[in-house]
C-alpha cells in the first residue's frame, strides 16, 4: 500500500468520525491544539531519563515541556509537589498499571481488584494479561441485585485475603466510586491503594465525581478518555513512592518517552483547567443520565438501572439478541458502541450480554439533552426491531443530518 492510500484512509476515518455518533465510552475527540502538538518534530528526539537527568544531550526544550506537563498534572487535581509526584511518561494505561505493580510490589504479591466481568480491566489481574500472570490477584464484584459496589462485602474480602494492594477503578461501572471508603478498607490491612481513574479522570477534575486524592497512594490514568487528550497515560503517586514509580517506568518498562505526546499531554492538561472543560464534563454526566432515562422509558434494561457518570450499560438478556449483535446493528446506523460483559454474565466475553454506551465524545461535539433523547429513541427502536434493516438505513440518514449540525475540527 502506498503513502497516498494511507492518507486516503486517514481522510476516510476522519469522515467516519464526523458522520457518525461516537458513543464508545472510552473514546473522545482531542482538540486541534492537542493534535497539532502530536504532529511535531518532537517525535524525532530521544530523551531516556527524566528532566535534568537524561542519557542524551540536546534535551533543554524537552526538559521544559516535560516539567510543565508534570506540574500541570498535579495542578489539575489541586495537588502540590511537596506531597505528590507526577510521572507523565507512561505510553498507555496498561503500562502505567504495570509500573505501579512492579514498582511498589514484588511478583507473586496479592492484589485485590474488580473482576473483569463486573467492569474491571484486563490489567486488573486477568489471567490472559501480564498482571494476572505475574501477581496473585483476587477479585471483588458488584452486588448481583443492585449492580453496585457493596463496600461491606469488599471490606470483608479484604480482611480475609489481606492483599498488599487494592485496585479501585473500572471500565464499565456506572456509579460513583467512593474512594474514601476504599482508602479506609485498604488502611484496615495496611494495603496500598491504587486508583485507576482512566475512565473518569475528566469528571474528577471537573468535580462531578469524587477525587481519589488524598486516599490513594498511587493513581493511574489514560489521557484520552473523558480527559480528551492524546492517546497516552500518567501516574501520580505520593512523593515517598516517586523513586519506585519513576524507576519502574524507566528503565523498568520503557525506553525513551514520546516527547510529542508529552507536549500534547501538557496542552490537554492546560485545557482541562478551563471553565469550558468543567462545563463539558458536567454536561457529559447530564447527557448520560438523559440517555439512561430515555432508554429505560423505551423499555430497555440497564445494569444498576441508572448512571452517575459518563456511561450506561444495557443488559440485552431480555431482548432477542446478544450485546455483540446489538452493537453491530447500531453500527449499521452509524451509532458506534461496544459489546460488553455485564456483571455475572452467563455469556462469553466474545459474545457478551451487554452494550456499553458513553457520552464523552458527543458532549465534546456539543450535543445536549435534546439530542440525547432523540438518540436514545433511535437506539431503542433498533434494538427492539433487529430484523428491520430499512429502519437502520432510515436512522443512519437521520444520524448523518444530526452530525452535520455539529462539525468536527
Ligand atoms: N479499552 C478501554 C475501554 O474501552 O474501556 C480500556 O482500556
Amino acid at each position: 500500500m502506498n503513502k497516498q492510500k494511507i492518507f486516503q484512509l486517514i481522510t476516510q476515518e476522519t469522515k467516519r468520525q464526523q458522520n457518525s455518533l461516537v458513543m464508545i465510552a472510552s473514546e473522545n475527540y482531542a482538540s486541534s491544539n492537542v493534535l497539532k502538538a502530536m504532529g511535531t518534530p518532537l517525535s524525532n528526539k530521544y530523551s531516556e531519563g527524566y528532566p535534568g537527568k537524561r542519557y542524551y544531550t540536546g534535551n533543554q526544550f524537552i526538559d521544559e515541556i516535560e516539567t510543565a506537563a508534570q506540574a500541570l498534572a498535579l495542578k489539575m487535581f489541586g495537588l502540590n509537589d511537596k506531597n505528590w509526584h507526577a510521572n507523565v511518561q507512561p505510553h498507555s494505561g496498561s503500562s502505567a498499571n504495570l509500573a505501579a505493580y512492579l514498582g511498589l510490589l514484588k511478583p507473586g504479591d496479592k492484589i485485590l481488584a474488580l473482576d473483569l466481568g463486573a467492569g474491571g480491566h484486563l490489567t486488573h489481574g486477568s489471567p490472559v494479561n501480564f498482571s494476572g500472570q505475574l501477581f496473585n490477584f483476587v477479585h471483588y464484584s458488584v452486588n448481583p441485585r443492585t449492580g453496585k459496589f457493596n463496600y461491606q462485602e469488599i471490606a470483608r474480602i479484604t480482611k480475609r485475603e489481606k492483599p498488599k494492594m487494592i485496585v479501585c477503578g473500572a471500565t464499565a461501572y456506572t456509579q460513583k466510586i467512593n474512594f474514601k471508603k476504599f482508602g479506609a478498607i485498604a488502611a484496615s490491612v495496611n494495603a496500598l491503594m491504587l486508583a485507576d481513574i482512566a475512565h473518569i479522570a475528566g469528571l474528577i477534575i471537573a468535580k462531578v465525581h469524587p477525587s481519589p486524592f488524598p486516599y490513594a497512594d498511587v493513581v493511574t490514568s489514560t489521557t484520552h478518555k473523558t480527559l480528551r487528550g492524546p492517546r497516552s497515560a500518567f501516574i501520580i503517586c505520593k512523593k515517598t513512592l516517586a523513586k519506585q514509580i519513576d524507576r519502574a517506568i524507566f528503565p523498568g518498562l520503557q525506553g525513551g518517552p514520546q516527547n510529542h505526546i508529552t507536549a500534547a499531554k501538557a496542552v490537554c492538561f492546560q485545557e482541562a483547567l478551563s471553565a469550558k472543560f468543567a462545563r463539558d464534563q458536567k454536561q457529559t454526566v447530564k447527557n448520560a443520565q438523559t440517555l439512561a432515562q430515555t432508554l429505560i422509558d423505551q423499555g430497555l434494561k440497564l445494569v444498576a438501572e441508572s448512571t452517575e457518570n459518563h456511561l450506561v450499560l444495557i443488559d440485552c438478556q431480555n431482548l432477542n439478541l446478544s450485546g455483540k449483535q446489538g452493537a453491530e446493528l447500531l453500527a449499521e446506523a452509524a451509532i458506534y458502541t461496544n459489546a460488553n460483559m455485564i456483571p455475572f454474565d452467563p455469556a462469553t466475553p466474545l459474545n457478551p450480554s451487554g452494550i456499553r454506551i458513553g457520552t464523552p465524545a458527543l458532549t465534546t461535539r456539543g450535543l445536549k439533552d435534546k439530542e440525547m433523547k432523540q438518540i436514545g429513541q433511535w437506539i431503542a427502536q433498533i434494538l427492539h426491531n433487529p430484523a428491520d434493516q430499512k429502519l437502520r438505513q432510515q436512522i443512519k440518514q437521520k444520524v448523518f443530518h444530526l452530525t452535520k449540525k455539529f462539525p468536527l475540527y
